[in-house]
């Protein structure tokens, strides 16, 4: 029983359609198939796909607390410090699964930057391994840009496209020129948003369609002028006023319009809890129009059309004596042809919260990166790939809760440990019709609830549903029940 592969299942047989169904869930069983050759290297490939396995089952960053033993631990200390173990081909591995699970689907691929913060390790941290000065200019660190893709019919999570690190220089001296307008974009940061785009295309080439989802910081000219093809749009919510080919403004050119229709959006059930947001169910009124937008005059790319046309949505809080109503504008590649076509593209971007809750995953109480024992920026970096990866699990589940239509459980869950969500879900279950399970126990959607009533989600009258950070608690705590309960059922 201590053999780690009976444990963590790792050697799981593979199948095409088991990886589907596997990673569908943001459930990557068969970690060593997933890295045979990936290094060159047979003892690197299956050291990949334990370390792999055990984040997967302990969604740690502690390699203290995955490992079983002091051989385990060092081998995992001496793998993320082996100089054969690239960024590029942990990358790669991660992203290799949504290029197969996208074939004739319509992509939702939504993309955002992180910052992770090492300033309390800064005695610690070598100096000169891909770390560097975060975003206050003071702290030392690391950036990340990555793009989330998910089945735009069924809201199912089939993986990560691109994966992007970088960090800035160690002292505020050499930051000289950053991010200013004279220089072109393939020298700056934001250039993240057009290599992510293009990555992602080409990752996701089998796809039928995909739609990139932006916030703010990605309305850059380029993008609108560079990524849509036949096959590629852009949903990115507008940060400023932008000139017209008709010489109007779009702030002006939008509010102009009547409006398309009225409809609630949900804040007080939203899952949603960002710091600030006043719990309300928000009445928005919408509007839409067709622009055409100019290249910025100041552009320094001269070979860059002089415009693009897009579709941009105007989203208004009607809501009376709210202090910071929602305004939203968003452009859009897709048509908006009716109030109909602007209400979905509202939703879509709606959806963006997903990459953010899949980032405070990685962080503070989610895996802790944060907190890990390491010394090396390089390391750190590379056990970041790894847990971005191992994250989508609890996504997934977050994705099914109270979902009739989430998948079957047992593309998620073996029998064993279906046999213990059974037991766990009586316990839970309180004795009137109202504190019961009512999903489909042949779904995800049942075991989620499970799940959540572990992590300490409380089913009350004003339901609100578990964020990530509680499904992950109860996903760690079935996690240990599981694993005991095999033990005491296998000695007897
Ligand atoms: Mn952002």
């Amino acid at each position: 029983m201590d053999n780690v592969s009976t444990l963590y299942n790792i050697d799981k047989q593979f199948s095409p359609a088991k990886l589907t169904a596997d990673v569908a869930a943001g459930c990557f069983i068969s970690h060593r198939e997933n890295y045979k050759g990936k290094f060159g290297d047979a003892r690197l490939d299956k050291r990949a796909g334990d370390i792999s396995s055990m984040l997967h089952f302990n969604q740690s960053s502690s390699i203290h607390g995955i490992t079983r033993n002091e051989a385990e631990q060092r081998a995992t200390y001496r793998f993320l410090s082996n100089d054969n173990v690239t960024e590029k081909i942990l990358i790669d591995t991660v992203c290799e699964k949504s290029g197969i699970l996208c074939v004739d689907k319509d992509i939702l691929c939504i993309t955002d930057t992180t910052e992770l913060n090492f300033e309390n390790h800064r005695n610690r941290l070598k100096s000169g391994t891909g770390i560097g000065l975060t975003g206050n200019n003071k702290d030392l660190g690391f950036f990340m840009h990555s793009s989330l893709v998910l089945d735009s019919d069924a809201e199912i999570i089939l993986g990560i496209s691109d994966i992007q690190l970088w960090a800035r220089p160690e002292d505020k001296k050499s930051k000289k020129g950053f991010d200013n307008k004279t220089i072109p974009i393939e020298e700056k940061e934001s250039n993240k948003w057009l290599t992510a785009g293009r990555a992602s295309k080409k990752q996701l080439s089998a796809a039928r369609s995909i739609t990139m989802i932006e916030d703010r910081e990605g309305d850059i000219y380029e993008q609108f002028a560079l990524i849509p093809d036949h096959q590629t749009h852009l949903i990115i919510r507008n940060r400023a006023n932008r000139k017209l080919s008709t010489g109007q403004w779009l702030f002006n050119c939008l509010s102009g319009q009547p409006p398309a229709g009225r409809y609630d959006i949900d804040l007080v059930h939203d899952i949603d809890n960002r710091k600030g947001i006043e719990k309300r169910i928000a009445e928005v009124e919408v509007r839409y129009c067709k622009v055409s937008i100019k290249k910025p005059a100041d552009h320094v790319k001269k070979d860059l059309v002089a415009n693009v046309e897009v579709n941009a949505v105007e989203v208004k809080e009607m809501t009376s004596g709210i202090k910071r109503p929602i305004l939203w504008r968003i452009l859009t590649t897709h048509k908006v042809e009716n109030y109909e076509d602007a209400v979905k593209i509202i939703n879509k971007y709606r959806l963006r919260w997903y990459i953010e809750q899949l980032h405070r995953l990685i962080k503070k109480k989610g895996f802790a990166i944060e907190s890990s024992e390491l010394e090396s920026g390089w390391a750190l970096r590379k056990l970041t790939v790894m847990i971005l990866n191992s994250s989508l699990r609890v996504m997934q589940l977050l994705l099914a809760f109270d979902n009739k239509e989430s998948q079957p459980i047992e593309q998620v869950f073996d029998e064993p440990e279906i046999e213990c969500l059974k037991k766990l879900n009586n316990k839970y279950e309180g004795a009137t019709e109202k504190l019961k399970n009512k999903n489909d126990p042949q779904t995800l959607a049942w075991a989620v609830w499970v799940i959540a009533k572990l992590g300490g989600w409380k089913d009350t009258n004003k339901r609100r549903p578990p964020g990530p950070i509680t499904l992950k608690r109860g996903l760690d705590k079935f996690n240990d029940i599981h694993m005991g309960w095999k033990l005491a059922v296998e000695d007897t």
